[in-house]
């Protein structure tokens, strides 16, 4: 059966291509969702694509990704740098989880530079815009489905 990856958004990234491209680039997220749809077939896995503003929310579907998911990519966006709940959710879903940021982050405001997503993160791909999100599937697939 073909494994399963949760990719999960954070708030105010249903904005992207709308404002700052210079920091975001220009792909909305629909563009983005549709290259990890392109990838995730020619690699063989499910795709499970979202996004919500809020953090709730986003703590029921990581919850849902325990269950459900074997590989977990999340951009936590601006809970980043301030949710427990996201975390103590993260720390409780046992597969490999890979927090994505288009920018880098730290290369901008202090205030951004501190995750704690990554104190549960498998791996972190921070700067490489969209395509970090591809990065982060071709890894998860390694992951997932080990060569023997
Ligand atoms: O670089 C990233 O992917 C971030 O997670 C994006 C967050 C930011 O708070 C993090 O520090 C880094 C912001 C997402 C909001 O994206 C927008 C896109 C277009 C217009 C307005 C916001």
């Amino acid at each position: 059966m073909a494994a399963t990856v949760h990719v999960l958004n954070g708030p105010n990234l249903n904005l992207l291509g709308k404002r700052q491209p210079e920091i975001y680039g220009r792909d909305t997220l629909a563009d983005i969702e549709a290259a990890c749809r392109t990838l995730a077939a020619e690699l063989g896995l499910e795709l499970v694509f979202r996004q919500s503003n809020h953090e709730g929310v986003l703590v029921d579907w990581i919850q849902e990704a325990r269950e459900k998911a074997q590989g977990l990519i999340i951009n936590p966006a601006g809970f980043t740098t301030t949710s427990i709940a996201i975390l103590d959710a993260l720390l409780a879903c046992p597969i490999p989880i890979l927090e994505v940021h288009l920018s880098n982050i730290h290369k901008r405001e202090s205030f951004r530079q501190h995750s704690y997503v990554s104190l549960a993160a498998t791996g972190v791909i921070a700067g490489c815009g969209a395509h970090g999100y591809l990065l982060a599937l071709r890894h998860l697939a390694r992951l997932v489905q080990p060569r023997s």
